[in-house]
C-alpha cells in the first residue's frame, strides 16, 4: 500500500497537485486496503488520511495502517471546510468522475467558505491500478479458477427444459459454495435467440435441445473480478452455429496468439476484428474486443477499435469476441489473460466445445 501511495504521490507531483480528495470506493480500496463502503482518502504529500463515519472506525484502522484514520461526524460537507483551514489547504483535487451534482454543490459552498479551490480531475488513480502485483494477479486467478469450475459443473448438470434463470442460479451457487464473495455481475445467460442480445438476463425459458446458450460468469474474490463467457449446445446443433462458433474462436485465438507489450488497445481489438470481418460477420460484432479486469469488472485497458491504452505486462483483461444473429442466437467467447513479456498468458481453463452431448 505505501508503495501505491508513493507512485500516486510522484502523479500528483507531476501535476502540481498538492492534495487529491478520493471518493471512488474501488480507488480507496486500492490505495489504502480499507475494504468498508464508506469514506474519504485525502492524501497530500506528507498526509494519509482516511475520513469515515462510526461504523468502519476499527475497521478502517486495522485495515488501512497506512493511513492516519479520522472519524467524520458529521459528513465530509460539513467537515471540509474547518479541515481545509486546519491542513491549510488551497487547492483540493477531487474525481470528477466519482461525485454527484448535489455533493459537488455542498463541496463547493464550504470551500467557498474558507477559499478553498476544488480542481476535479480523472483517471489519476485509475491508471495504477492497470498493471496487477502478485497478490492481486493471485487473487484474480482464484475467482477465474472458480467461475471455471462452475461452468465446467453446470454443463455436465444442464439437461433440455431447465431455465435460463435455474442455470444462472445453479451456476451462482456452485461459485458460492467454492468461496467466491459475491458475483462479478448479474450473470447472463442467454438461449437461443435471446443469445443474440449480448446481456441477457436470464428468464423463465426453458433451454431446448440444439438451441445455442451463451453464459457469461464471473465472481469476486478479495475484491478482484473474473470474467468468461462460454457459449454451448446441448445435443444435435445447427450447422450455422458451429460455422459461428468457429470463427469467433478463430477470432479468439488470433488475438490471444498476437497480443504483445506496447500495442495499443485499438491494435490488439483489430486483429480478431479483421479476421471476423474477413468471414464477413464484422457488422454483427459490434463490441469491443476486451476490457481490463481488477477490483472492477470493466476497468481499464479497453481494448476497442479506438482505444490508444497502450498494452503493458502485468497487466489483466478479456479476450471476448462474438457474433451475434438477431431473432436467431448468438456466440460469444470471452477468456481472461495476464499480458507477460512475450504475449498473453490465458488465465480462463474452462472447456470451449461447441456442443455439450448428453449421453442420457
Ligand atoms: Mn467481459
Amino acid at each position: 500500500m505505501t508503495e501505491r501511495l508513493e507512485r500516486l504521490r510522484a502523479r500528483l507531483a507531476a501535476r502540481e497537485l498538492p492534495a487529491l480528495l478520493v471518493s471512488t470506493p474501488t480507488n480507496r480500496r486500492y490505495l489504502s486496503g480499507f475494504t468498508g463502503s464508506a469514506g474519504f482518502l485525502l492524501i497530500t504529500a506528507e498526509l494519509a488520511l482516511l475520513l469515515t463515519d462510526f461504523r468502519y472506525v476499527e475497521q478502517a484502522t486495522a485495515e488501512a495502517p497506512a493511513f492516519h484514520v479520522r472519524q467524520l461526524q458529521r459528513g465530509l460537507a460539513k467537515e471540509l471546510a474547518p479541515l481545509a483551514r486546519e491542513l491549510g489547504l488551497q487547492r483540493l483535487a477531487f474525481e470528477a468522475a466519482n461525485v454527484t451534482y448535489q455533493q459537488w454543490e455542498q463541496w463547493q459552498a464550504a470551500a467557498s467558505e474558507v477559499g478553498l479551490e476544488l480542481v476535479p480531475v480523472i483517471d489519476l488513480v485509475e491508471p495504477l491500478r492497470r498493471v496487477k502485483d502478485a497478490e492481486e494477479l493471485a487473487s484474480i486467478e482464484r475467482a477465474v479458477q472458480i467461475a471455471d469450475q462452475a461452468v465446467q459443473a453446470v454443463c455436465e448438470w444442464l439437461r433440455p427444459g431447465v431455465s435460463e434463470r435455474a442455470v444462472a442460479w445453479e451456476l451462482e451457487r456452485q461459485m458460492r459454495e467454492a468461496g467466491a464473495e459475491g458475483m462479478a455481475f448479474a450473470l447472463i445467460v442467454g438461449s437461443g435467440p435471446r443469445g443474440a442480445l449480448p446481456h441477457a438476463q436470464p428468464t423463465e425459458k426453458p433451454i431446448a435441445a440444439g438451441e445455442p446458450v451463451v453464459l457469461d460468469v464471473g465472481c469476486v474474490v478479495d475484491g478482484y473480478h473474473s470474467d468468461l463467457t462460454r457459449t454451448i449446445c446441448l445435443g444435435e446443433p445447427d450447422p450455422a452455429y458451429l460455422e459461428i462458433y468457429d470463427i469467433v474462436l478463430r477470432a479468439q485465438h488470433e488475438a490471444e496468439a498476437c497480443i504483445r507489450p506496447g500495442m495499443t488497445g485499438g491494435e490488439a481489438d483489430r486483429i480478431a476484428r479483421d479476421l471476423i470481418a474477413a468471414a464477413g460477420y464484422g457488422d454483427q460484432f459490434g463490441h469491443s474486443l476486451g476490457h481490463g479486469v481488477g477490483l472492477e469488472i470493466h476497468e481499464g485497458p479497453t481494448l476497442r477499435r479506438e482505444s490508444e491504452d497502450i498494452l503493458q505486462p502485468g497487466m489483466v483483461f478479456s479476450v471476448e469476441p462474438g457474433i451475434y444473429l438477431p431473432g436467431r442466437f448468438g456466440v460469444r467467447l470471452e477468456d481472461l489473460v495476464v499480458l507477460e513479456a512475450d504475449g498473453v498468458r490465458v488465465l480462463s481453463q474452462a472447456p470451449k466445445a461447441p456442443v455439450v452431448r448428453r449421453s442420457g
